[in-house]
């Protein structure tokens, strides 16, 4: 099997500061948590930004201030959500694609979210696929319920979306597709020939979910955005999160991926092979 490309996400958009004192809001505290999971073995970070009292932005300012303290400290590869929170608009989840993250995240398809919309209609993702086209920015395809699967194959019918990517399936979200084996061995099943992917199963259905992609020669992400816990009632942090899918890994002869292996793997550009980071003049 492959090395095991584990993706940390830190902070996402809805658990909030009060549920954890773990939640990395600032530029400063994304760049320690970078070092601190890369060392315990992720290889890429999905990064959503707050205001220092927490609230949600996707302040094109406050991205590059996080992409710089991530690069400081890390060599992992950078993957921006287009996706933000709840009730952003396009426009304001398309701004942060100019500063060039190496990755960004194209959920495929609306889904229900709790008692939420997370609207993803087709306008709005080949807005996010062009975009991404302009600079160059590698999509993962979110994947939260089945047919975003045939969401994804019609876009690349369109010519927007090249294939094969690399495809997180986000299992166990209120509204979408349950995080159960059956339903991950289906999605493998039905993906395009050549994808990549890993799993992100929400709240305690994490770690099953990580240890069936261990087993299976997929691939893994967990952090805060998805749980906040390690075991119940106990409050994770999110190095810890990753360790622990890295021990496990280990254990059963799988190898970790380092970011640049990772990088390999999924037909990313060479680390710094672009400009670097735009600044606000340029
Ligand atoms: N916060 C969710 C509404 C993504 O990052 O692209 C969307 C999300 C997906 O987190
Ligand atoms: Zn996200």
């Amino acid at each position: 099997m492959d090395p095991l490309i584990i993706t940390c996400a830190p902070v996402g958009a809805e658990v909030m500061p009060d549920q954890t004192p773990y939640l990395p809001v600032t530029p400063a505290a994304l760049g320690e948590t970078a070092a601190a999971v890369r060392a315990a073995g992720a290889s890429i970070v999905h990064v959503h930004c707050r205001n220092d009292d927490g609230s949600n932005t996707h302040a094109v300012a406050r991205f590059r201030e996080a992409y710089q303290a991530i690069r400081a400290t890390s060599d992992l590869i950078v993957q921006f959500s287009t996706g933000g929170a709840i009730g952003m608009n396009a426009q304001e989840r398309a701004a942060v694609l100019e500063l060039r993250p190496e990755m960004a995240s194209l959920t495929c398809g609306t889904v229900n979210f709790g008692d939420d919309v997370f609207v993803n209609d087709f306008p709005l993702m080949r807005m996010l696929l062009e975009s991404m086209h302009r600079y160059g920015v590698r999509p993962e395809l979110e994947i939260f319920d089945k047919g975003h699967l045939a969401n994804a194959r019609r876009l690349a019918r369109e010519g927007l979306l090249a294939l094969p990517q690399h495809v997180d399936f986000v299992l166990g979200v209120p509204g979408g597709l349950e995080a159960t084996a059956q339903n991950l061995c289906d999605l493998v099943d039905d993906l395009p020939p050549d994808c990549t992917w890993s799993v992100a199963g929400i709240g305690r259905a994490q770690l099953p979910m990580a240890m069936v992609a261990i087993a299976m020669g997929g691939h893994v992400r967990v952090g805060l955005e998805d749980n906040i816990y390690y075991t119940k009632g106990r409050l994770a942090r999110n190095e810890e999160l990753v360790e622990r899918v890295a021990r496990i890994a280990r254990e059963s002869g799988r190898a970790i991926a380092q970011p640049d292996e990772a990088r390999t793997m999924l037909g990313l550009q060479p680390r710094d092979a672009g400009a670097g980071i735009p600044t606000a003049s340029s």
